[in-house]
C-alpha cells in the first residue's frame, strides 16, 4: 500500500512546537496533519510521534522522533508487520556538545563559578581542584552517532579516548575498544566515563556499586543516554562518599527529577532537564528524516533507521 497521509501526533509537543513541526513537512510529498489520541488508522497512514499509542499498530509506518525508542514495544510492531523507525543519526552535535559542556565545566569549574556568582561571591577554588581535559582519558560507553561525535570532539581537545561497544567496528580517535564484558577494565583509568548506549535489558544498571568502586576517585560520570543505565542510588552514594568526584547528568531514573532528589544539592553534579537534543532546528532535522523515508516507502526501498 502507498502512503497517502502523514499524521503528526500531539505528543511531539514535548520537544517541538506543533505548528513549526507540521509546517516543516511542506517538503514531504504527502499532506501532514496534527492528531490527538483515539483516531483510527490504516495501512496508508504514516505517523510521526514522540510517544507510543496502541492504535498506531494499525498504521502502515510509525516514526519515533527520538533516538531512544525504549518506550515502544518492538515485538508488537514486528507481530503486526508495522514498520517502526527511530531518529538516530541527528543527535551527534546537540548531545555531543552537551557532553563536552559538562566535561569542560567539571574541569574548568563553570558550574562552581556560576553558583558563587549567584551569591555575588568572588570564590577561588582550591589549588588542586581545576584541571584541563587535555591529556585526560575519557571512556565513551556506546559508540553510535552520539558516542562517535563525542569521541571526535574529545580528540580535537587532545584527550586520550577509549570506548566500549559490542561490535569491533573502529571509531576515529578511539585508541582502544573494549567489549561490554570488559567494562571495568575500560573505565578504571578514565577521568570521564560517558554513557551513550541505548537503554536495553543489557545496559540497565550498567554503572552501579562495583563500577564506581573500580573507577578513579577523581572521575566524573556523564550520562546523556537514559537514566536507568546508571543505578542512581549507587551514584549518589559514590559521590557523597568521595568514591568518585561528580557527574554531569541529562537523564534520570524519574523525570522530571523529583524535588527531594539528593542530586540537586551536590556541588559537583550538573543537572540538565533532558534537553541534550534541544536545538531550534529539531523540527527540520526530523522532517528531513521523515521526508527521506516517505520517498523510500513509496518506492518500496528499505527504510532508514528501521528498528522493527
Ligand atoms: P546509536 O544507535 O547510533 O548508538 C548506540 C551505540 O551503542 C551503538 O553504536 C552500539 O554499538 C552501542 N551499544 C548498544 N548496546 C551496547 C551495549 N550493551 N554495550 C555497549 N555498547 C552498546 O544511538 P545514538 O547514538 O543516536 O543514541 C544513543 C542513545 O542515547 C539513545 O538510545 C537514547 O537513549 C539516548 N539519547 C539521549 C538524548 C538526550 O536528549 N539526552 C538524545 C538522543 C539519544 P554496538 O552495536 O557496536 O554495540
Ligand atoms: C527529543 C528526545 C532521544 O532519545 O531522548 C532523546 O532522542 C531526545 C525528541
Amino acid at each position: 500500500t502507498e502512503l497517502d497521509q502523514l499524521y503528526v501526533h500531539e505528543s511531539v509537543e514535548n520537544v517541538i512546537p506543533q505548528d513549526a513541526f507540521v509546517d516543516a513537512f511542506d517538503e514531504v510529498s504527502i499532506p501532514a496533519e496534527l492528531v490527538g489520541d483515539g483516531r483510527e488508522y490504516d495501512a496508508s497512514d504514516a505517523i510521526a510521534t514522540y510517544a507510543p499509542r496502541p492504535e498506531f499498530l494499525d498504521a502502515g509506518w510509525v516514526h519515533c522522533i527520538r533516538a531512544g525508542y525504549d518506550e515502544f514495544d518492538t515485538d508488537a510492531y514486528d507481530a503486526a508487520g508495522v514498520a517502526l523507525t527511530n531518529s538516530s543519526g541527528i543527535h551527534g552535535s546537540t548531545v555531543g556538545e552537551l557532553a563536552l559542556t559538562f566535561m569542560l565545566s567539571l574541569a574548568r569549574l563553570g558550574h562552581r563559578y556560576r553558583d558563587h556568582q549567584n551569591e555575588r561571591s568572588w570564590w577561588e577554588p582550591p589549588y588542586d581542584r581545576p584541571f584541563t581535559i587535555e591529556n585526560e582519558r575519557v571512556c565513551v560507553v556506546g559508540l553510535g552517532t552520539i558516542g562517535e561525535a563525542i569521541a571526535t570532539r574529545c580528540d580535537a581537545l587532545g584527550m586520550d579516548i577509549v570506548g566500549v561497544r559490542r561490535s569491533d567496528e573502529p571509531v576515529p580517535g578511539v585508541s582502544e575498544l573494549f567489549d561490554p564484558d570488559r567494562l571495568r577494565d575500560a573505565i578504571e583509568n578514565a577521568r570521564f566515563v560517558v554513557l551513550t548506549v541505548p537503554h536495553t535489558p543489557e545496559t540497565e544498571g550498567l554503572l552501579s556499586d562495583e563500577e564506581f568502586a573500580a573507577m578513579r576517585d577523581d572521575a566524573f560520570v556523564i550520562n546523556v543516554a537514559r537514566g536507568p543505565v546508571v543505578d542512581e542510588e549507587s551514584l549518589i552514594a559514590a559521590i557523597k562518599n568521595d568514591r568518585i568526584a561528580g557527574a554531569g547528568l541529562d537523564v534520570f531514573e524519574t523525570e522530571p527529577l523529583p524535588d527531594d532528589s539528593p542530586l540537586w544539592g551536590l556541588d559537583e553534579v550538573i543537572i540538565s532537564p533532558h534537553k541534550g537534543s534541544a536545538t531550534n532546528r529539531y523540527h527540520l532535522d526530523i522532517a528531513d528524516l521523515v521526508a527521506e523515508n516517505v520517498r523510500r516507502y513509496q518506492s518500496g526501498d528499505i527504510l532508514k533507521n528501521r528498528v522493527a
